[in-house]
């Protein structure tokens, strides 16, 4: 008797304010039926059998439900899942993690497995307190609450090898550019030939020196990553020294792993540091038929308090369609999400007293690139580039003006190109690189609007693979 033989679907049940909803796509060697009823048996109170010890009160209370399945083929197919708030430890994320993200990617009748969105209920947010900082917060430190101009950055290339004076002369042209915010690369921290400490002090110099220069507000996004007690003496070292002006405390927060950076956000907030969080890795499982998409780490670190997070850019190096890293600028911005099934993505809201995150556009971005940006997400972002910054013909300096000169212009309502004729730091960037059109981007999100019944449509026919999940 597969599961009990308990019956873990329940159609006719409608989820209340107080569940949970998690958004399945699964394939295996039985019936999608079965398959549904196993993962909910195994993400909640059952196992592989009957238990003697089940009682009425567990079986009442502490269920998951399986309360739609949206078949694809007879072993495939979408499933919707509730699980009530009493199930959880609602003062624990990681008790969360090991039961709806545990287990059940190792049953063996599963052939794919991928947990595309959750839906947390507000008495579960409540056990987080959300960004410090948040958009407006982050802006402050800028200095763009009247001018809500998106914020331009680049990361030092190369990604390792330069000196703390090297790093800190790159910094300090980028900064002299017009860029509001220098950064670590995920993979440097406190290597031997450029010590994070040492870095740390001449970097700080030069903001000083290049903010007597523009008289603009620089920031340094400085890559803390390590186990946790070196951050948090890390932290410490920083608020010795009064900081909280020019860093932003930088973390790895995906190989950093929840338990550790819930923690670290209590100590970067009791200090009043606002946050940048990389997501290294997070692809490793977001990209495979066994996974969890990126969607629901998001809304993780949103919950845990990250001021400003990377989500990709559409237009760049790394995966993700622009209506994907739309949705995902969305969850950053946005209290209210409405169900885009085409992207797999539920309804949710977030507690009023859980501040947006600053959305992060970075990875094979240039200043051609820029008016694609905001036409996807408006002027409430992060853009930044390593390469397309430092690989410009004339070096960082100008590299960094051409970044700059993108966004001025889209600021006076210009287009790249046209600003282009007069700005030859410009002018240069889009002639290695080119330009990418924003009516594109325009069209793209048009698209969606007028074709959101048919996208759904296309996904409840093909899967998984039907759907608008940005793999490219
Ligand atoms: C940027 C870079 C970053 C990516 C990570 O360098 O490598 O680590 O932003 O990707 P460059 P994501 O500008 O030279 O490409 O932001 O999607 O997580």
């Amino acid at each position: 008797m597969a599961y009990g033989g308990y019956g873990y679907l329940d159609f006719k049940y409608s989820p209340t304010d107080d569940d949970f909803i998690v958004l399945f796509w699964a394939t295996g060697s039985v019936p999608i039926e079965k398959i549904a009823e196993a993962i909910a048996a195994e993400s909640s109170v059952g196992s592989w059998t009957k238990l003697a010890t089940m009682n009425e009160n567990v079986w009442t209370h502490y269920r998951a439900r399986v309360f739609w399945i949206g078949k694809v083929g007879k072993n495939s197919g979408f499933i919707k899942v509730a699980y009530p708030i009493e199930h959880f430890d609602t003062k624990n994320i990681m008790q969360f993690q090991a039961s709806v993200l545990g287990n059940i990617f190792g049953l063996k009748e599963l052939e794919e497995l991928y947990v595309f969105d959750i839906s947390f209920p507000k008495g579960y947010q409540r056990q987080f307190g959300g960004p410090l900082h948040g958009i407006e917060g982050i802006r402050k430190l800028v200095g763009t609450e009247k001018t809500r101009r998106p914020h331009v950055g680049t990361i030092v290339k190369p990604k390792v090898g330069l000196t703390p004076k090297e790093w800190a002369h790159v910094a300090y042209e980028a900064y002299s550019g017009g860029l509001d915010l220098v950064k670590d690369d995920e993979n440097l921290v406190d290597q031997k030939f450029c010590g994070w400490e040492e870095r740390l002090h001449e970097v700080v110099k030069a903001i000083d020196t290049a903010s007597g220069e523009t008289g603009q507000k620089h920031l340094y996004s400085c890559n803390i990553t390590d186990r946790y007690s070196r951050m948090v003496k890390r932290l410490d070292y920083l608020n010795s020294l009064k900081l909280q002006k020019h860093i932003i405390v930088m973390l790895d927060a995906y190989v950093i792993g929840m338990a550790a950076l819930q923690d670290i956000l209590d100590i970067t907030k009791r200090y009043g540091f606002a946050t940048h969080g990389h997501r290294a890795g997070f692809a490793a499982a977001n990209r495979g038929s066994y996974g969890v998409n990126f969607q629901i780490y998001e809304k993780f670190y949103r919950l845990l308090g990250i001021d400003q997070m990377h989500i990709g850019t559409g237009v760049g190096k790394m995966e993700g369609s622009p209506l994907v890293i739309k949705r995902l600028h969305d969850i950053a911005e946005q209290q209210k999400l409405a169900e885009k099934f085409y992207f797999g993505s539920l309804e949710m809201e977030f507690a009023p007293h859980i501040k947006p995150m600053l959305s992060i556009a970075s990875g094979g971005i240039d200043a051609g690139k820029i008016d694609a940006l905001v036409a996807l997400h408006g002027l409430n972002t992060n853009i930044q580039a390593g390469a397309g910054v430092h690989g410009h013909p004339g070096g960082t300096l100008k590299g960094a003006i051409s970044m700059r000169q993108a966004i001025d212009a889209g600021m006076l309502g210009i287009s790249s190109p046209k600003y282009a004729k007069t700005h030859s730091e410009l002018a240069q960037a889009l002639k290695v690189w080119g330009y990418s059109d924003p009516n594109e981007i325009k069209k793209a999100l048009e698209y969606e609007q007028k074709n959101a019944k048919r996208l759904t449509a296309q996904a409840m026919k093909k899967g998984r693979n039907g759907m608008e999940t940005g793999g490219e």
